[in-house]
């Protein structure tokens, strides 16, 4: 029986990166899919920790907070660096993934059509600083030679962008490269071919 559990609206959000993350790892997991409507009765919102979803459940371990899943699933699944310095580079990566996303959710919820373009122009910044940090790596993985658990954040957010603006990455060899090789894992390009995917919204709001 699958040891995993992910509550979440029927979206991408924030279980996409833990969903491809479990698919590339062969994990199964059970999905526990929360509508809006009944999201605003208010009583599991009033029953979270921190008042949103995801939870994730591995067993009796209830959490709450997307990038504490990754790290949580990052140390059991061996995607989390050789040693501390890589443990740490490999924080460091997932926040910065994280800055993106945080930017990238307030303006989906607040203010899409007007502040897309200013947003896309601040966006090539922040891409071009990972374009330069893939450029150094001599595996294709951001931090050490394996696989990690940022690895999955940036490609997530790399393809939420790349539906977005979908010549976002033209003048970014590597980060293009990185999208490819990623989508190409068996196991992700047929999660990213399935109707889990392929069906399910990024956003709540329709907006992408
Ligand atoms: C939003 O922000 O889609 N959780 C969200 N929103 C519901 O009542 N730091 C943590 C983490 O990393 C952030 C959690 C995240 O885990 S997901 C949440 O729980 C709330 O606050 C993004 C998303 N939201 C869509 C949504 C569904 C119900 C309320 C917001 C759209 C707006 C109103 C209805 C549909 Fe809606």
């Amino acid at each position: 029986l699958a040891p995993y559990t992910i509550t979440y609206f029927p979206l991408r959000g924030r279980a996409n990166t833990l969903r491809i993350l479990l698919n590339d790892q062969g994990q199964e997991w059970k999905e526990i899919v929360v509508t809006f409507d009944e999201w605003h009765k208010g009583v599991l919102k009033a029953s979270c920790a921190f008042g949103q979803l995801p939870i994730f459940q591995d067993g009796d371990l209830v959490l709450y907070q997307s990038n504490a899943m990754l790290r949580h699933l990052g140390r059991k699944h061996g995607l989390y660096g050789k040693n501390d310095s890589e443990a740490a580079l490999i924080d460091m990566m997932n926040d910065a993934a994280e800055d993106i996303r945080g930017r990238y959710v307030t303006l989906v919820y607040s203010n899409f059509d007007d502040g897309k373009e200013e947003y896309l122009k601040d966006l090539m910044i922040r891409l071009s600083k990972f374009e330069a940090i893939l450029a150094n790596s001599k595996t294709g993985f951001l931090v050490g030679d394996k696989i990690s658990f940022a690895d999955y954040s940036l490609f997530d957010i790399l393809l939420t962008h790349l539906v977005m603006r979908s010549s976002c990455l033209d003048s970014f060899p590597n980060l293009k490269g990185f999208v490819e090789r990623m989508s190409a894992r068996p196991k992700i390009k047929a999660y990213l071919e399935s109707d889990a995917y392929t069906k399910l919204p990024i956003n709540g709001n329709g907006k992408q």
